[in-house]
């Protein structure tokens, strides 16, 4: 594919905020392809016996940022897949990019996005959340010392990628801490003229 062929829209927020939980509810109403970066990350650490799995199981619990070659690689896979296979065009990447250089990199090497639908939420919020769901989730990462470190990352490293694309005009911020469908009906508000 090249990159006037497909439009990304990235969904960035703190651990927890509800960026998977809102892009489902997207997914259901508009046309698009819904790239969780953790899950594919997880989906890769998974595999039996690989290198690279033992790195990124490393890297989550620790609530490191991988490093980017390997989250761009499977990105750029499952754009490549759902394009060529069934001539998908619309992307939500969930999770990414959350630190400069993964900006940078895929902005220039894959494609530039639309824009940022940023999340904000509470630490105390997010925790709450995190912790409920970490009583069925199994996620390595849904513990309080690695949910401590995500946070801290988040903080330091994550949230200058926001800021990078706010100076752009390119970050559109909802609240994420009513309902899910109060959440979702604000959001579905404040993407409706960018996503024309
Ligand atoms: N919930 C959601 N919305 C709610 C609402 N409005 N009211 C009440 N409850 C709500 O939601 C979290 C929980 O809250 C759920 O139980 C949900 O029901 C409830 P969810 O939608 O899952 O939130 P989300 O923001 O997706 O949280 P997640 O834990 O997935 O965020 P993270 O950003 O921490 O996780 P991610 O999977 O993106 O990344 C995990 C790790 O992978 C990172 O820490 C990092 O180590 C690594 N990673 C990279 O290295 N590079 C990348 O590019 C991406 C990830
Ligand atoms: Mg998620």
């Amino acid at each position: 594919f090249n990159s006037d062929q497909i439009s990304v829209i990235f969904v960035l927020g703190g651990p927890g905020a509800g960026k998977g939980t809102q892009c489902t509810k997207l997914v259901d109403n508009y046309q698009f392809v819904h790239l969780s970066a953790g899950d594919l990350l997880r989906a890769e650490q998974a595999r039996d016996g690989s290198e690279v799995g033992a790195l990124i199981k490393h890297y989550i619990m620790e609530g490191l940022i991988v490093p980017q070659e390997i989250t761009i690689g499977l990105l750029k896979s499952a754009i490549a897949e759902n394009f060529e296979k069934y001539n998908k065009t619309k992307f939500l990447i969930d999770g990414f990019p959350r630190k400069m250089d993964q900006a940078i990199t895929f902005e220039e090497e894959i494609v530039p996005s639309k824009f940022t639908l940023f999340f904000d939420c509470s630490e105390e919020v997010m925790l709450k959340r995190l912790l409920e769901r970490g009583k069925t989730s199994g996620r390595s990462d849904d513990n309080i010392d690695s949910i401590k470190k995500r946070f801290k990352t988040f903080e330091e490293t994550s949230m200058p990628v926001v800021e990078y694309f706010e100076s752009q005009n390119k970050v559109v911020k909802v609240n994420c801490e009513k309902s899910v469908d109060e959440v979702y009906a604000d959001v579905k508000k404040a993407i409706a003229e960018r996503i024309q």
